[in-house]
């Protein structure tokens, strides 16, 4: 079967309003996107009297942990967080794949009866058989937006700033997952729903300088080590930065210090595509690849999830994800001649 939409919102919403102890989480290491969705939905549901079991596992950037208030998350940095045995409807946000969803893998395998999702990734497994895919939403929050309408909850107050609102969660999803309204995703369709959420009392300036002017100390120092590391390959048109374990421990930082580091060869004229290799451990290293929108309407760009799927990995056309489990070196290696070739098949399909 697709992945795709299986309910009307309609239907989706009776599920959730049906419910009374709701657990909500989304994927492994969650982004913007990911803690804003989450934190909407609970807010909504909450405010027509439900109770919320709101969860996050994996590391949380620090810059978007400050988003929710005391007790509003809960927070799960290893192992598993399952719902209680009182929860009567889980709802998974931001992801339909089962190797995100590790800490809660089991449970929605076994109540899969009792899983409704909503997404806006291309690809996903079955995880959720009640499910909204909406592929043309530039963040999951641009799809909770007609869900959350449908609950008959307002998003926040207007004519008034208001920090802690859905509109606040809404806006941090859609700024985080189009770089702050610059990829290709933020359409007019987005504009459109900024303006909606400005008007609903959202402090973009405040939000920006927590997310984006929130780093550690070392965060510099780390992205020096990276650039330190950059070589070019296939022409200049590929950016490829090393980080090892080393660079992480030397400059007092850890993987919630990455945030967007891949993007910083982006600057450079040539360059079509970044790639930034992490050592996870001696023989595991994790991929994050991004990719330049076309340089003209409708003209070629690299699809770095068609690439990340040489990995098993995904993600989005301009921002995916991948593992391999190799040597750094061996890695690069791999990842250098999974370029090369599909540049190579697009040079000459185009
Ligand atoms: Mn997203």
């Amino acid at each position: 079967m697709d992945y795709v939409t299986t309910v009307t919102h309609a239907e989706l919403v009776a599920r959730l309003r049906a419910a009374k102890r709701l657990f909500i989480t989304t994927h492994f290491k969650p982004d913007g996107d990911a803690m804003g969705s989450v934190l909407a939905l609970a807010r909504a549901l909450r405010s027509l009297g439900s109770t919320v079991d709101a969860v996050l596992a994996g590391p949380v950037d620090r810059s978007i942990r400050g988003l929710a208030l005391d007790g509003e998350i809960r927070f799960v940095d290893h192992g598993l967080a399952t719902p209680a045995a009182d929860c009567d409807l889980a709802v998974v946000l931001d992801t339909g794949a089962w190797s995100q969803l590790e800490h809660c893998r089991d449970w929605l395998k076994e109540h899969a009866l009792m899983v409704v999702g909503v997404d806006h990734h291309a690809r996903g497994d079955l995880v959720a058989p009640m499910r909204i895919v909406d592929r043309n939403c530039a963040s999951c929050t641009q799809v909770l937006v007609a869900v959350i309408d449908e609950l008959g909850v307002p998003f926040g107050p207007s004519a008034r700033v208001a920090r802690n609102t859905i509109a606040e969660a809404l806006f941090v999803g859609l700024a985080t997952d189009t770089g702050w309204f610059r990829f290709s995703g933020a359409d007019d369709r987005v504009f459109q729903l900024v303006a909606r959420l400005l008007t609903c009392g959202v402090d973009k300036d405040g939000i920006y300088r927590m997310i984006e002017q929130g780093d550690a100390p070392g965060r510099p120092l780390l992205t020096g080590r990276a650039l330190n590391s950059l070589t070019y390959a296939c022409g200049g048109r590929v950016a490829i930065m090393r980080l090892m374990r080393t660079d992480f421990a030397e400059t007092g930082t850890g993987v919630n210090d990455l945030a967007g580091l891949v993007n910083e060869p982006m600057s450079v004229r040539e360059v079509d595509m970044s790639v930034l290799l992490v050592e996870s451990d001696p023989k595991l290293v994790k991929v994050s690849f991004r990719s330049k929108p076309p340089a003209v309407p409708n003209g070629p760009f690299v699809d770095v999830n068609h690439l990340a799927a040489n990995f098993d990995g995904g993600g989005h056309v301009h921002a995916a994800g991948a593992r391999i489990e190799a040597s750094m070196d061996d890695a690069a290696h791999m990842v250098i001649e999974a370029c090369a070739a599909y540049l190579e098949d697009a040079g000459s399909a185009g």
